[in-house]
């Protein structure tokens, strides 16, 4: 029985041991193994001084039984080391970083022109008193025409080549201009006011340098007792003046028709003596016949409206001659701005 007493230590300093390393998952662990099993005062050593008693012969062979135990766990502690070492170099791939690197450069967005202009616009009618109101890209008939004195069989109507939506028989299309925002905002609010309502605009145009089937308009809506058309004059040319930064701007008016005004004119810009007149608006004094629609006495009330082409004006400021590059997708001209 006494023979059978180391032996039997040996299976559970084996079986502690493997245990042990199983359950081990970095090297301080390992090295706490190291210690139990082989250090002064560890399992083994241990073992090996109560052998000294022992007939030799038996000694002898739990001599080399310790021996062969020893070799395996120091074996064993060898493949785990290697296990631990691998896992830590996967675990730190993805933290790994070369801080000697250059940096990634994140490139910043900035607003397109037209957004651009059009922030530049609302603050300055803003600065003017003037509120600033949205309406439907899709609009009803009754909105984009009726209401604004311009009725069915009217030749008018053939001013704005309209893309209307289907089913027809909803009467709905694409709002050929800004000014519907004129009696949808007057029918629910009293006189006096001061709104623009910018947006986006829909021709069945045919595309030149000056012409875009999608593009951006202000409309501008000034209602009171006494408004008139030096108002409007005044309010444009100080508008125009402050947004172009030049205070010799000049702007003329040259007559024209608009069902929903009366009279009715078309607005030129010079920038520069030596430049031609350019058209950036159509604008009058609001018809009667509108008032009445959106049910406001015309003796009582009257004022101006304008639509101005943003585009237009974004042209200008920002020297673009070909109005279709606004829309383009060309990254090399977006990206001078
Ligand atoms: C109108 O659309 C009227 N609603 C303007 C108006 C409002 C008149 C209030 C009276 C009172 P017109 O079709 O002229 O008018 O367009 C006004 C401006 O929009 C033009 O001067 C031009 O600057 C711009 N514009 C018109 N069509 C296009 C187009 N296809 N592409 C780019 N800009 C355009």
């Amino acid at each position: 029985m006494a023979s059978k007493e180391p032996q039997d230590i040996f299976q559970s300093l084996r079986k502690d041991a493997f245990k042990a390393l199983e359950e081990a998952f970095d090297f301080e662990t390992i090295r706490k193994i190291e210690s139990d099993y082989f250090g002064k005062n560890g399992g083994l050593p241990r073992v090996l001084r109560g052998l000294k008693d022992m007939p030799e012969l038996e000694r002898k062979t739990m001599g080399s039984t310790a021996n062969a135990l020893k070799k395996e766990i120091k074996e064993m502690i060898k493949i785990k080391k290697g296990e631990i070492e691998k896992n830590n170099a996967l675990k730190n791939k993805d933290d790994w970083f070369d801080i000697s690197r250059p940096g990634k450069k994140i490139s910043r967005g900035h607003f397109h022109p037209i957004s651009r202009i059009l922030k530049e616009v609302a603050e300055i009618f803003e600065s003017m008193g003037f509120e600033i109101v949205e309406g439907p890209e899709a609009e009803t008939e009754y909105y984009n025409f009726d209401a604004l004195n311009i009725p069915k069989n009217h030749p008018a109507r053939d001013m704005w080549d309209t893309f209307w939506l289907k089913p027809l028989k909803n009467r709905l299309l694409l709002r050929a201009h800004t000014s519907p925002m004129e009696a949808r905002y007057m029918e629910k609010n009293n006189p006096p006011l001061r709104i623009i309502a910018p947006g986006r605009c829909f021709r069945h145009e045919a595309t030149d340098t000056l012409h875009e089937h999608t593009f951006y308009q202000v409309e501008g809506l000034m209602i009171g007792k006494k408004t008139n058309l030096a108002n409007l004059k005044g309010i444009l040319e100080t508008f125009l003046r402050k947004l172009f930064k030049n205070k010799d701007l000049k702007i003329r008016f040259r007559p024209s028709y608009y069902p929903f005004v009366e009279p009715g004119v078309d607005v030129d810009i010079k920038l520069d003596p030596k430049k031609d007149w350019l058209e950036i608006a159509g604008a009058g004094m609001t018809h009667p016949q509108v008032l009445k629609n959106v049910k406001l006495n015309p003796n009582q009330w009257q004022g101006f409206a304008f639509g101005l082409g943003l585009d237009r004006i974004a042209m200008l400021k920002y020297k673009i001659d070909d109005i279709r590059l606004f829309h383009s997708g060309d990254l090399r001209f977006i990206k001078q701005f």
